[in-house]
């Protein structure tokens, strides 16, 4: 029995210190597992999880910040400056840390020309946020004050402000861009990619906070965008703006157009619209204010184009400028319909029918040269064809193809109907009748020469038009007297134009149009003017849109230093000494 309780006393014995040695191997062989895996961890994240890693914690804390590029700027064909781009600062902070300055709030107010109380509340209410605006588009005088305090969790950053120096005077053209500088119209949408340039790129080093803590390096330099020079000359375009405005206020029109060309090169020299907007102010902005209603804009061209049937009419050889018409008294049926003149009739010679301006002649005229070759003139002048300006919104105008032209329709045409052109055709059609009849591309961009030349209309018949047209202005009772300027010959139609309704022709409102060339002995100047729904002291577009023609083309030909062709003898002498002179 003592021999048993002895054998199970051992047991018990070895028992207790196996289960001692049991726990104390099993803690052992636990901590020897975790240390197992934790270097195992160690080594997986340290060796083949090292590159991911490293890169996961950079993109925490370098960042890639962009540096604006300048955008090019837009100048006059002189080099005026029409939209720059100005340096300017915006000034931001990072309310994490500014919270924790908070007596120096007052200071950082007063540099910003702000509240105290105001600057304290929003910074209080972004108080949890890494960033807020606090100014955009301060100067860089200013910026530099603020920077002076050395308030931390305050930063600024350049950017560039679009600024339009012309403003309203050439809004249309110029167009605008966005906030972000992205062009949205004009030559600043057509031309952005060319004017924007390219970003760069700088590389910094944040901390958890987001603060700025280091800048590595510039990873890619900002290049600037690439000026833009335009056809158009600033002192006429403005001398074009104020004599447009002027019209349109005198008569209580509703809007206005007005393009004038460079006859050899094709370049506009000036584009007005009215009404306007200030594009440095964006509360000016309307949509019919922002229109280019000069390239936009479809209209019948009315009486303006007589002198492209008459040019039909020579080149076909069956008329020449002594042949007559008889307009009986006025009126023409043409199946039901009625054509109609305004002044009386007669029998006129070619320069009679423009200068009396009549649509019964003209359509006498048309019907026996027959709708094609007309229509294929006016045409050739660019009437239905695309200006080709690369203008956002640019219009071709309507030209009907028929393929046989009947009466009526020949007839309308022949006067200005049933076809339809914008301000800039109409302007383009008479540099051609001014350029011996060679038809020169239009271009919105400085340059110097015509870019293509296009024989469209016989030398000879284009001089023998425009003569005439010297006539409409010159002689009494032409109907173009006052579109007269002193010391040249000038040659221009006038044009009145009932407007249509969706039922029709109105009988209360009208476009009066004047359209012409100067000087007359070797033309320079193309100018259109279109003046939409004049109200008061007259429509007729011999007494609208003709004194505008005549002081802009005197203003335009005295700046352009242009010989005069009309002055009396002696005094034309005069003039080629002190031009010897200069
Ligand atoms: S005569 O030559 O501009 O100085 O004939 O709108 O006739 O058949 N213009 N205007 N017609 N329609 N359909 C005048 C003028 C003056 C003339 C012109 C030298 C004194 C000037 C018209 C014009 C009209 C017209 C007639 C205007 C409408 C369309 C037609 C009456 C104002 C016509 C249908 C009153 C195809 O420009």
């Amino acid at each position: 029995m003592k021999k048993v309780t002895g054998v199970l006393a051992t047991l018990c014995a070895a028992y207790a210190w196996l289960r001692v040695r049991w726990r104390f191997g099993f803690a052992l062989s636990v901590l020897f597992a975790l240390a197992i895996t934790v270097s195992g961890r160690i080594a997986w994240l340290h060796v083949v999880r090292h590159d991911f890693l490293a890169e996961q914690g950079d993109k925490r804390s370098l960042r890639h910040v962009p540096i604006s590029a300048h955008r090019g700027s837009i100048t006059d064909r002189n080099g005026e400056p029409l939209a720059v781009s100005t340096p300017m600062i915006t000034l931001w902070a990072n309310p994490l840390e500014l919270v924790a300055d908070e007596e120096r709030w007052p200071e950082l107010a007063q540099a910003l020309d702000a509240k105290p109380d105001a600057l304290a509340g929003r910074i209080r209410a972004n108080a949890s946020r890494s960033f807020m605006y606090l100014e955009r588009g301060v100067t860089p005088e200013q910026g530099a004050r603020v920077a002076a305090l050395g308030i931390a969790g305050v930063y600024q950053r350049e950017e560039f402000k679009r600024f339009y120096p012309a403003a309203e005077v050439t809004a249309h053209l110029v167009g605008l861009t966005d906030v972000d500088e992205k062009g949205r119209e004009g030559i600043e949408l057509a031309y952005n990619d060319w004017l924007a340039g390219v970003p760069g790129k700088r590389r910094v080093l944040q901390n958890r906070k987001g603060q700025i803590i280091a800048d590595i390096q510039v990873v890619q330099n900002a290049k600037a965008g690439q000026a833009v020079a335009l056809s158009i000359d600033l002192r006429l375009q403005y001398l074009a703006h104020r004599e447009l405005q002027r019209t349109i206020q005198e008569f209580k029109a509703k809007a206005g157009s007005l393009v004038m060309v460079d006859v050899k090169t094709g370049e506009i020299l000036a584009l007005v619209n009215y009404p306007t907007y200030n594009p440095n102010n964006r509360a000016t902005y309307s949509g019919e204010g922002s229109r280019n209603r000069a390239l936009v804009d479809v209209f019948e061209p009315g009486s303006t184009v007589k002198p492209f049937t008459i040019a039909a009419a020579l080149d076909s050889g069956r008329w020449h400028p002594s042949s007559t018409v008889d307009v009986g008294n006025g009126r023409m049926m043409i199946g039901k319909y009625t054509i109609k003149d305004v002044s009386r009739g007669g029998v006129l010679d070619l320069t009679g029918v423009l200068k009396k301006s009549s649509n019964v002649a003209v359509s006498k005229i048309a019907l026996d040269v027959g709708g094609e070759p007309v229509a294929a003139v006016m045409q050739q002048v660019g009437f239905g064809i695309d200006t080709g300006l690369g203008f956002p919104g640019e219009s071709s105008g309507v030209f009907p193809v028929y393929p046989r032209w009947r009466s009526v329709e020949t007839a309308a045409m022949s006067y200005g109907y049933g076809f339809s052109v914008t301000t800039a055709q109409l302007a383009h059609a008479y540099a051609t009748l001014g350029n011996n009849g060679i038809s020169v591309p239009l271009t919105l961009l400085r340059q110097d020469r015509a870019a293509s030349q296009t024989p469209v209309l016989n030398p000879h018949t284009s001089q023998v038009v425009l003569e005439m047209l010297r006539s409409v202005v010159e002689d009494e009772g032409g109907g173009g007297a006052r579109a007269r300027v002193p010391g040249y010959h000038v040659a221009g139609k006038s044009g009145t134009a009932k407007k249509t309704t969706g039922r029709g022709y109105t009988e209360d409102s009208y476009r009066s149009l004047f359209a012409g060339v100067g000087p007359v002995s070797e033309p320079r100047i193309a100018l259109a003017i279109v003046i939409d729904e004049p109200r008061e002291g007259g429509y007729f577009g011999g007494l609208v849109a003709a004194p505008a023609f005549s002081r802009i083309m005197a203003g335009t030909l005295r700046l352009l230093n242009v010989r005069p062709d009309n002055l009396p003898e002696s005094m034309a002498q005069n003039s080629t000494q002190q031009r010897g002179r200069s």
